[in-house]
């Protein structure tokens, strides 16, 4: 039963985060909180003169880069800002010259990362705003007090320079959508068990109302603001859960999750079919899961377990069990278990109508079990 084991590692990073600003602009110049202090090339926070669809906002940060190279204009945040999940960063340029752009974060006096926006060779159309992508990666969870962008770079002549809408996003959600985390306790549950369903890792990017819509899974929801609920099931089972979170402008993230619960000493959380099959010959499939857990769930020698059919009126068969781990490739293709689904899993057939029993047995270093 280690469902939990990611959620719980989650759990702990949002801790440390707990009390920083996610919003996904940082800089666009149309508020206090979100204009921070600029400083050389005459930087000064004007009137857009160029609104396109690009960009069509009111505000921008301009400076004017003297003759030569490498003259940068730096944002200076009174606040320590943190990357957070953040792997990307955008934001626009509209120069006047063509050349590079650089970008460099500061924290205090250290650097924490530096690039050219997007790379090298990149050198954006003059006269136009431009949207520049880059990759931040390799900051996520890192504070940052200063962002410095040098325009122009590799080209001699003076320019003046328009920049706007540096903003983060992260694969965790899509824009404006909001993050879910959830986490169950205890791990192991049981009928006695005052379930706690905490959901106060989940964040909205813009800071938006969360409303929780929580399927409890035996019959039982809930719709809440509070980001922690508690529960007890009366009988034991599989259950599947399922968190739908919706902010304030409808947009909804989802996550569901398998739980066991158990009867207070029992080994075997009793077998729950997945699908409601009433005729002959379609397959059936029953899941079912044990408070114990095994180095190597797929070696006979360790655990072997099997389902004893016996069908109406008939000679009963054996069909092992397997054990299943939902897997799904991650974002560089390489499959990777998920944690929250995995269980015993039997499957069979019944050739005719009528009532199956099917008793389930489970041998392993402590013996037999039925
Ligand atoms: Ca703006």
């Amino acid at each position: 039963m280690i469902y939990c084991y990611k959620k719980v590692l989650l759990t702990f990073i949002f801790m440390v985060n707990c009390c920083i600003f996610y919003a996904q602009i940082f800089a666009d110049f149309e508020t206090p909180e979100t204009t921070p202090l600029v400083k050389n090339g005459n930087a000064q926070v004007v009137d857009n003169p160029f609104q396109d669809d690009i960009n069509p906002s009111s505000k921008v940060l301009r400076y004017e880069k003297a003759d030569g190279n490498w003259h940068y204009v730096a944002m200076i945040f009174p606040d320590t800002m943190n990357f957070g999940n953040s792997t990307k960063m955008t934001f626009k340029v509209h120069s006047s010259t063509q050349g590079r752009v650089y970008y460099k974060f500061w924290n205090g006096s250290s650097v924490v990362i530096e690039s050219w926006a997007h790379n090298y060779s990149n050198m954006p159309q003059p006269n136009q705003w431009v949207e520049l992508e880059m990759d931040v990666s390799a900051a996520m969870g890192m504070p940052y007090t200063r962002l410095e962008i040098a325009a122009g770079v590799d080209n001699n002549s003076p320019a003046i320079i328009y920049l706007d809408d540096f903003k983060f996003s992260s694969p965790l959600a899509e824009e404006g959508y909001p993050v879910i985390e959830y986490t169950i306790d205890p791990i192991l549950v049981y009928t006695e068990s005052i379930v706690t369903f905490d959901a106060s890792g989940s964040f909205d990017w813009n800071g938006l109302e969360l409303t929780y819509n929580w399927d409890l899974g035996d019959g039982n929801t809930l719709s809440t603001s509070e980001n922690i609920i508690t529960h007890q099931y009366a009988s034991p089972g599989f259950y599947k859960i399922t968190l739908v979170l919706t902010n304030t402008e409808g947009k909804s993230a989802s996550e569901s999750t398998n739980l066991f619960v158990f009867n207070y000493g029992k080994l075997f959380s009793g077998l729950t079919f997945t699908n409601s099959v009433s005729e002959a010959h379609a397959k059936v499939e029953g899941v079912f899961q044990f408070t114990k857990t095994y180095s190597n769930p797929y070696d006979p020698s360790i655990v072997k377990v099997d389902a004893e059919i016996i069908p109406p009126g008939g000679e009963s068969y054996f069909m092992p069990a397997f054990y299943y781990i939902k897997s799904a490739p991650d974002e560089a293709g390489r499959w990777v278990n998920d944690p929250n689904f995995q269980c015993w899993k039997v499957r069979f057939t019944p050739q005719k109508e009528g009532t199956y029993q099917v008793i389930i047995h489970l041998e392993d270093e402590d013996g037999q079990f039925t």
